[in-house]
């Protein structure tokens, strides 16, 4: 398994579960001191990622790119694939394709979270499903094009009423066309929703590409109560090789919190043999 951390780019993100907040080069030095390997990148969109300022912080560093979140089309302009308006469902789409591609050239997957949406109203979640599953044949096929994959994040039930367990969303998945989406299991949603993490992580097996890697109240692991031990053990039994990836708060600051995650995770990499 491999480490990351995360640097939202995004102002209106403020409060929300992410690291470093000072830009990428801040992120990105902050990072590689510590020894992550791989900086998780939350953009406001694509648009605002420069490749070759990117790619030339990574050299620097000795970093690679875990994944890119697409959460800022949802906090900028709340578009989601899931909304009632054909016209934001389309612009929703193209958002995340641009990501998917940016994400691509550094052999990423983008991620799906915020901009799933929810069912409401007058929406059924039959509906909304037909959409999402659409959607997610098409950007999974098109993250295919870069021989990545797209990963689908269920959220916890305050987030989205889609799909909150893991198990519920990977049996949704495999009824899809695209084989190529995976889940982003962030452990924190899963502290809400499951009743056992490590039998879900099990049960999803294949499927899981993701790990946000987070404690039971969203500070880094070994500072909230999630017991950490049989969720590696469900890892390593499945053979996951992805990424631990810390989408956390920043506290009790941004450096305390970076610092208990990568201790955190040198103490599971024993625990793993990797
Ligand atoms: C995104 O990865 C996520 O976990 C959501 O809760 C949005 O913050
Ligand atoms: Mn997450």
């Amino acid at each position: 398994m491999k480490s990351a951390i995360t640097i939202s780019l995004v102002t209106q993100a403020k409060g929300g579960p992410f690291v470093y907040w000072d830009g990428l080069a801040d992120g990105c030095a902050r990072a590689a001191a510590l020894g992550f390997g791989a900086v998780e990148i939350f953009p406001p969109s694509a648009h605002a990622l420069d490749i070759a300022e990117l790619q030339g912080l990574l050299d620097h560093h000795k970093l690679k790119v875990a994944a890119i979140g697409t959460g800022g089309g949802w906090l900028v302009h709340k578009w989601t694939l899931t909304h009632p308006d054909a016209a934001i469902r389309k612009q929703a789409r193209e958002f995340i394709r641009e990501i998917v591609d940016f994400a691509g050239g550094f052999g990423a997957p983008a991620i799906l979270g915020s901009m799933q949406g929810r069912w409401e109203n007058d929406l059924t979640r039959e509906q909304a499903l037909a959409w999402l599953g659409e959607a997610l044949d098409d950007l999974g096929e098109h993250a295919a094009r870069h021989g990545t994959v797209f990963l689908y994040e269920p959220l916890n039930r305050y987030e989205t009423n889609l799909f909150n367990r893991q198990t519920a969303a990977a049996a949704w998945l495999r009824t899809l066309k695209t084989q190529n989406v995976r889940l982003l299991c962030d452990l924190y949603h899963m502290n809400i929703e499951e009743s056992d993490l490590a039998a879900a992580l099990r049960e999803c097996g294949p499927l899981v590409g993701h790990i946000h890697f987070a404690d039971s109240n969203r500070r880094a692991i070994g500072m909230g109560h999630t017991d950490i031990a049989p969720i590696i053990a469900a890892l390593r039994d499945i053979s996951y090789k992805g990424y631990l990836s810390a989408e956390i708060l920043p506290l009790p600051d941004s450096d305390a919190a970076a610092k208990r995650t990568i201790e955190s995770f040198h103490k599971v990499s024993e625990m793993t043999g990797d």
